[in-house]
């Protein structure tokens, strides 16, 4: 590391040295051992309804199923008039996973030894934030188009960690053509082709697909010695009653274009399969289930991908992406973030900055739009 970096301070030292104030990317720095990473918990769940309202159990769950062997998926179906889409000008930040913290309060309690022995921390874990937001860090060493901006706050010694949409993302969206935004619809559509909403019940092809729906599971894992508590969007279950327990019975299914030439493989390989991974490692999603389509949204072919078997899938690829170098980066981002985030107070933002060929920065800023917890919150956490 160009900085002598360890992650030895804490929040907690009398006369902390002066933290670094920049973190490196270079991939090389995290080619080594893979970090410890355990067995992700699934804690609760929630569900959002039709209207985004928040419920905390699974009623949005859905269930697998097998598309036929030379399925007939036309993705371009209901675009026009059976479609909800979710506005996404709504700023929604962490505030579900709040609402979850809320409700399953009583499961969260440090253990009273715990709590006696560290700064006390109300939740036991020491971040919070969406699972999408770590897959960013996952792939940050590796990214050469986005960049990222994080807002991180302390409050009683938990680091909540929300996304901040930068500048360049605003563009995007604000400017998408209309072949664009009809591709995004694909994905979702490819998902009510293949999802009932109960075990044994049949797809709703003729139905609306609306994208304020979801069902996130909470799982708690840690990190090297990073204790992490996060939320991801599930799209369905193996309907089986002998699949495993929660998250283990979690698919992710997603559509990507149809791979017709070694050059379109080669970039499935190096892109598409590292933020697939990277994804439904986390939260210990153990399949993904792809639709390929043709550029008119005819799904041609459905593979399934075990997630522990990605990484061996791409490493013919010449200077491919490694799972240690991502994991590495993302414990050392979390240590960076401990060391350099030390004042406990919701109103104060820490805001970590990142663009490609560039090194982590950080600003902080105090009683700002940036602020991200809630009042109802911090009230009701502090209470
Ligand atoms: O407002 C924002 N900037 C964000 C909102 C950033 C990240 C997440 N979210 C919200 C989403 O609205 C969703 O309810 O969090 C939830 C998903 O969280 P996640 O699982 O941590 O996010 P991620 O892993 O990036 O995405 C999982 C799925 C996506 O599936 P695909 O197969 O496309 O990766 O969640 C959906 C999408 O289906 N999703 C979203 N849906 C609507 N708006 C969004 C979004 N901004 N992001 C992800
Ligand atoms: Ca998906």
């Amino acid at each position: 590391l160009s900085h002598d970096f360890h992650g030895g301070i804490s929040a907690s030292d009398p006369m902390p040295c002066s933290p670094p104030q920049t973190l490196s990317t270079r991939r090389q720095l995290y080619e080594r051992d893979f970090p410890l990473y355990q067995r992700p918990v699934e804690i609760g769940c929630f569900s959002l309804d039709l209207e985004r309202r928040f419920f905390n159990d699974a009623r949005q769950l859905r269930y697998y199923v097998e598309p036929e062997h030379h399925p007939n998926f036309n993705l371009r179906d209901g675009y026009r008039d059976r479609y909800v889409k979710r506005d996404d000008g709504v700023k929604e930040r962490i505030d579900h996973i709040l609402r979850w913290i809320l409700a399953n309060r009583s499961k969260l309690r440090p253990s009273e030894t715990a709590a006696a022995s560290s700064p006390p921390r109300v939740l036991g874990v020491e971040f919070v934030t969406w699972r999408g937001h770590l897959t960013k860090l996952l792939t940050t060493p590796y990214e050469t188009r986005e960049g990222w901006l994080l807002a991180v706050t302390r409050l009683h010694g938990t680091l909540y960690m929300s996304e901040v949409e930068t500048e360049a993302a605003r563009q995007e969206r604000q400017t998408r053509t209309a072949r664009h935004q009809e591709m995004m619809y694909w994905g979702y559509k490819f998902e009510q082709y293949t999802c009932a909403a109960t075990a044994g019940g049949r797809p709703d092809q003729g139905g609306v697909v609306n994208t304020n729906e979801a069902f996130c599971t909470v799982v708690r894992t840690q990190l090297a010695s990073h204790r992490l508590l996060f939320s991801g969007e599930v799209d369905c279950r193996d309907p089986h009653p002998s699949a495993p327990p929660a998250p283990f019975c979690y698919l992710e299914l997603k559509t990507s274009a149809e791979i017709c030439t070694p050059k379109q493989r080669s970039n499935f390989h190096r892109y598409k399969l590292l933020k697939w991974w990277a994804q439904s490692f986390l939260p210990g999603v153990p399949r993904i289930i792809a639709g390929f389509r043709d550029d008119d949204g005819v799904v041609v072919a459905v593979e399934t991908y075990e997630t522990s078997k990605i990484s061996q899938l791409i490493k013919n690829e010449y200077n491919c992406w490694k799972p240690t170098v991502c994991m590495n980066f993302c414990s050392e981002f979390l240590s960076f973030v401990k060391t350099v985030v030390r004042e406990d107070n919701p109103r104060v933002v820490y805001l970590f900055s990142w663009e490609p060929h560039r090194e982590v920065s950080y600003s902080i800023h105090r009683d700002t739009d940036y602020c991200f917890l809630p009042d109802w919150y911090v009230k009701e956490i502090t209470s």
